[in-house]
């Protein structure tokens, strides 16, 4: 009896773990993301919700992986924390953030079980939050490295063409914006406005 307890338990377990993981395996770190890239997010007033922010994403020192820098306003009150991730698709021009349809998930993984942070290569390449904690409103500031999104266009990870969510502890989505390509002068400084 006590035996069997304990060997269902284990083989649980074992299945728990072997969900772990996307269908096409651990995420792979990216370590050739080009020298310079750099990316924009710009969340600006919609209907609903008045959500403002920045998010700037640039290759990791050596091309390891992805620097972003968030800051974020105006995240209402009561209705946090805030998950955000990066979404397959680009918001539609009339700005409505269903269209970015589910999290940037190279490796296949899907949402459940959720994201453990401490084995973040099994997570969904997307799962910012996840991987790095939610934003506590109403302003937000966060920096971070994450190991296996790319900026580096032509394989699944890349992130460049696609966008961002921010969405309310009801998992309702409040803001979206699309990322697009920052010029940068040689000596690293962003051209225009
Ligand atoms: C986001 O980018 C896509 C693809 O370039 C474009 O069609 C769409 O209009 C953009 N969305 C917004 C809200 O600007
Ligand atoms: C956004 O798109 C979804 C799916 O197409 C639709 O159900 C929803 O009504 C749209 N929202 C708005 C505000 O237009
Ligand atoms: C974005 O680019 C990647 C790789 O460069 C490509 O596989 C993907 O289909 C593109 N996605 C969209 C939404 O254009
Ligand atoms: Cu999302």
């Amino acid at each position: 009896m006590q035996i069997t307890i304990i060997v269902t338990l284990a083989l649980t377990a074992v299945g728990a773990i072997a969900q772990h993981t996307g269908k096409l395996g651990d995420a792979e770190e990216v370590v050739n993301n080009p020298a310079c890239a750099k990316y924009v997010a710009i969340f600006e007033r919609s209907d609903g919700f008045s959500v403002t922010g920045k998010i700037v994403a640039t290759s990791g020192a050596g091309g390891k992986g992805v620097d972003f820098n968030l800051r974020v306003m105006n995240l209402p009150r009561g209705m946090g924390p805030f998950a955000f991730h990066l979404h397959d698709q680009p918001v539609p021009s009339d700005g409505n953030c269903t269209g970015t349809l589910a999290h940037l998930d190279p490796y296949q993984r899907g949402q459940t079980p959720p994201c453990d942070m401490e084995m973040p290569q099994t997570c969904e390449v997307g799962d910012l939050s996840g991987k790095h904690g939610k934003l506590e409103g109403p302003r937000a500031t966060m920096r971070f490295n994450d190991k296996y999104a790319a900026l580096l266009p032509g394989i699944g990870a890349f992130f460049g063409n696609r966008s961002i969510v921010i969405h309310a502890s009801d998992s309702s989505r409040i803001a979206c914006a699309n990322f697009t390509e920052a010029m940068v002068s040689e000596s690293g400084s962003e051209l225009g406005s």
